[in-house]
């Protein structure tokens, strides 16, 4: 009966130590995997502070935002002198035309016979040259010397001003002249000069 009792108990010991073994077992293995789960989070977070990717997209998201803006408060360029027949100007004997924008505008695209048209009963897209006051206003001033060459009176003159949307803004925006809030679209004028 004692040797049955003994057998019992060395066996319920054996069996306690075998679990008590496989648990030391187990526990570095929970370590060691609660350690593989910190190293694989550690690696998306360098990632995330460690830059070259993270820094490039939204620089360039930033770029194009800005451009996008850039357009978004541009403003829409528009002549705003002149706008009436008698708005003409003289020097001396020749016709000094000013022309005024509501924004700064790009020199390189306002160009005498090309983009800058003026129309004389004597002489079609007349000769002239542009004269900067700033970056929103310029004067025309005819080449030959008198008025009377290109004008033809009876009793009055009457002649024609075009600026195409060639012409841009700074901003880079397409002249908007025929005032229909959009891009693009000539400018015209008739001007009368009382003979
Ligand atoms: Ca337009």
């Amino acid at each position: 009966m004692r040797k049955l009792v003994l057998s019992v108990v060395m066996a319920l010991c054996i069996v306690g130590i075998t679990y008590a073994v496989a648990a030391e077992l187990q526990n570095p293995d929970l370590l060691k995997d609660k350690k593989a789960v910190e190293t694989q989070k550690a690696i998306p977070g360098k990632v995330k502070s460690g830059t070259n990717i993270r820094q490039t997209a939204p620089l360039k998201a930033d770029h194009i935002d800005k451009n996008a803006a850039k357009f978004a408060n541009a403003v829409l360029p528009r002549v705003i002198y002149p706008s009436m027949s008698h708005h003409l100007g003289y020097d001396g004997m020749k016709f000094s035309i000013t022309v005024r924008f509501n924004t700064d505008m790009d020199r390189n695209t306002v160009i005498a016979g090309s983009t800058v048209i003026f129309d004389f009963p004597k002489a079609a897209n007349s000769p002239g040259q542009i004269i900067w006051i700033n970056d929103r206003e310029f004067k025309w001033v005819q080449q030959s010397s008198s008025r009377f060459d290109i004008c033809k009176y009876d009793p009055d003159c009457e002649f024609k001003l075009t600026l195409t949307d060639g012409i841009l803004s700074k901003e880079g925006l397409k002249l908007d002249g025929d005032s229909d809030n959009k891009q693009g679209g000539s400018y015209t004028l008739w001007f009368i000069d009382i003979g």
